[in-house]
């Protein structure tokens, strides 16, 4: 990262935020994207990929118990899904206010979830809920070398 301003390179977080299927199917995947780009994040990694039971049970791993689980994963399987991880500062905190709250009904409009759709089984989209979440969820879903480092040239535009 960056030239210099070494603070600000220690308060840069990346956090994974993923398209569910409902999402892919629903065409929103452009205007997902462009909400983290224009808001001046960096894409560090992106790539489709069909979940696996098993990668959803890891991914979930605090969810597994639950009564609305097996539908949940069913769901999350039914069909591709967009892998993201975005960096920038306060990057985790700001895409899970971004995405909106879990239930979309209860989501401000302006928000992902907010914006387009209705119910917490069909809410399109996930984003990480800690950095210690983000660091688990992007090793979950990325291989090592996927993720990259580069300098975006509209940084100091960006950061002051
Ligand atoms: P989050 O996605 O906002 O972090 P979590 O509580 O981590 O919310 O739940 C993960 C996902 O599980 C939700 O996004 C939603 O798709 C699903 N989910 C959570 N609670 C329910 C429920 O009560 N019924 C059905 N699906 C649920
Ligand atoms: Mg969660």
């Amino acid at each position: 990262v960056g030239n210099g301003n070494s603070a600000l390179s220690m308060a840069m977080e990346r956090t994974y935020i993923m398209i569910k299927p409902d999402g892919v199917q629903r065409g929103i995947v452009g205007n997902i994207i462009s909400r983290f780009e224009t808001k001046g994040y960096k894409l560090a990694a992106m790539k489709t990929k069909q979940p696996t039971a098993e990668l959803l049970n890891q991914h979930y791993c605090d969810l597994v118990e639950k009564p609305f689980f097996p539908k949940m994963r069913d769901y999350m399987m039914s069909g591709p899904v967009v892998c993201m991880v975005w960096e920038g500062k306060e990057a985790v905190t700001t895409g899970r206010k971004m995405l909106g709250a879990t239930n979309p009904l209860a989501s401000e409009p302006g928000t992902i979830r907010g914006d387009f759709c209705i119910e917490v089984g069909r809410n399109i989209c996930h984003g990480s809920d800690s950095v210690e979440n983000a660091e688990k969820e992007i090793g979950l879903w990325f291989e090592e070398g996927e993720v990259l480092s580069w300098e975006s040239h509209s940084k100091d535009w960006i950061y002051e």
